[in-house]
């Protein structure tokens, strides 16, 4: 899923244990089929400071890692939440002064310990109740609705650059829990708190899945200027299975990406966990499960299919969509369109063996996924680059969008960059875009 998933812009994400790392199955599935990861239960605050001030990061750094060797995002899940905190917080009595110290504590140590090494946090977790008014956590009790901006500005201080987010569950759909948490958004970015996206948990009932209603409610959050996201995606039926059920959870699943996928400004979809054997949801709802993608033995199930399909559907820069059935992707540039985009390509620094280059290019379509491509002097090479995946044949480089940067609106901009070896790259070289010609900038 991850390599269909790669040229649309999004993440393909998996919720992870990371005791079951250890085996070797799940471990292929998770670096390979995807790319991002949440820690499941690692990073909560039960896990992670057990006793207060006792730090308990291995679970948390273990995932971390494994994303690093693996080349994925991490999704950090979560910080403030009223359910598996601590002992100590949960039944010791505090000052309202001592629990919002604590509670800033506690984001404060924990992004700023992952800080560069988490790309999105889930700031506050579930802050609703499902008519729309806010849950009586011992934050809210005490703290009332300032405890959120307060997290969120502690999480944003800890790590400037994590994205940062408010997640929930059954607000997927217009309903009166999903417009309690848009209030709240809304009231948030009035005040200028730093939120940057709402997470979406989804966790779904075969059957029972509205694909335009869930598109419309991500866009009217997106419409906030927001990154959504789904999150925790899973799909249960009552057990056992069936072919009739599992191509129903497929379809589902497929709605719900395609929701996603319709959104530009959804970043990506997380699953909540990789087979039906590890699931948590047997053992919540008695009598319902096989809500995930791979089935108890690690088999794909119609909804990884269903998923993989969708992105492909999606997938390819501009060019490349059923729009254009005679632009094969390998073909030289065919500048059929002059205007489609204009490229500045820089050399900002140079050297006897080297030089560091700039290229942005602005594009009148809007893209989700965008390749780029250009020629370097006959021996240069690109030794690495940013904001980008490169590859080079001969002297032609091919740059396709990272994770982050593949939606585009049109009129706006694709940056990237690169340091070269065995010599300079030239200003002003040509760069096409989706296999058109962009005009010199
Ligand atoms: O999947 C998680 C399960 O292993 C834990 O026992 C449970 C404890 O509350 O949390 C599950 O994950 C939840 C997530 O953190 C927040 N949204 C709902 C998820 C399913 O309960």
């Amino acid at each position: 899923m991850r390599e269909e998933a790669e040229p649309t812009g999004r993440f393909i994400g998996t919720a992870i244990n990371d005791g079951l790392l250890s085996n070797s199955t799940y471990r292929g599935i998770a670096a390979t089929e995807f790319s991002s990861v949440t820690a499941e239960n690692a990073m909560k605050w039960d896990a992670v400071e057990p006793q207060r001030g006792q730090f308990n990061w291995a679970g948390g750094d273990r995932l971390v890692q494994f994303a690093q060797q693996n080349d994925q995002l991490v999704y950090g899940h979560t910080l403030v939440w009223h359910s598996q905190m601590p002992q100590w917080l949960q039944n010791g009595s505090f000052s309202n002064t001592e629990l919002r110290t604590i509670m800033t504590d506690h984001v404060t140590t924990q992004a700023g310990r992952y800080r560069g090494q988490v790309q999105r946090w889930d700031v506050v977790n579930e802050a609703f109740n499902e008519d729309g008014t806010f849950r009586q956590s011992k934050f809210y009790q005490q703290l009332g609705e300032s405890y959120i901006a307060d997290a969120f500005r502690a999480a944003r201080a800890a790590d400037p650059n994590a994205k940062l987010f408010i997640n929930d569950y059954n607000t997927e759909v217009r309903n009166a829990k999903s417009d309690g948490l848009f209030r709240l958004v809304q009231r948030l970015k009035s005040q200028g708190v730093p939120i940057d996206g709402v997470g979406f948990q989804s966790h779904l009932i075969v059957g029972n899945v509205n694909g335009p209603a869930i598109q419309q409610n991500l866009q009217r959050f997106a419409d906030l200027g927001l990154e959504v996201a789904i999150t925790e995606l899973d799909i249960r039926m009552r057990t056992p299975s069936d072919s009739t059920k599992l191509q129903q959870q497929a379809r589902d699943y497929r709605a719900v990406a395609d929701a996603c996928l319709a959104v530009s400004a959804c970043s990506g979809i997380t699953v909540w966990g990789i087979s039906d054997r590890d699931s948590w949801v047997p053992g919540t709802f008695p009598g319902e499960g096989d809500a995930c993608p791979w089935d108890s033995d690690y088999r794909p199930k119609p909804a990884y299919e269903a998923l993989k399909a969708a992105f492909a559907d999606a997938g390819g820069g501009p060019g490349d969509g059923p729009d254009d059935p005679g632009d094969e992707p390998d073909e030289p540039d065919e500048p059929d369109d002059p205007n489609a985009c204009t490229a500045v390509f820089t050399v900002s620094n140079r050297w006897a063996t080297g030089s560091v280059v700039s290229v942005t290019v602005r594009t009148t379509q809007a893209l989700n996924g965008w390749r780029a491509e250009f020629e370097l002097p006959a021996g240069v090479t690109v030794a690495n680059g940013w904001n980008g995946s490169f590859s080079q044949s001969g002297n032609r480089v091919t740059v396709t969008n990272a994770a982050y940067n593949g939606t585009v609106q049109a009129g706006g901009t694709v940056s990237f960059g690169f340091q070269t070896g065995g010599g300079s790259a030239q200003d002003g070289t040509a760069v096409s875009l989706g296999g058109q010609r962009c005009a010199a900038g």
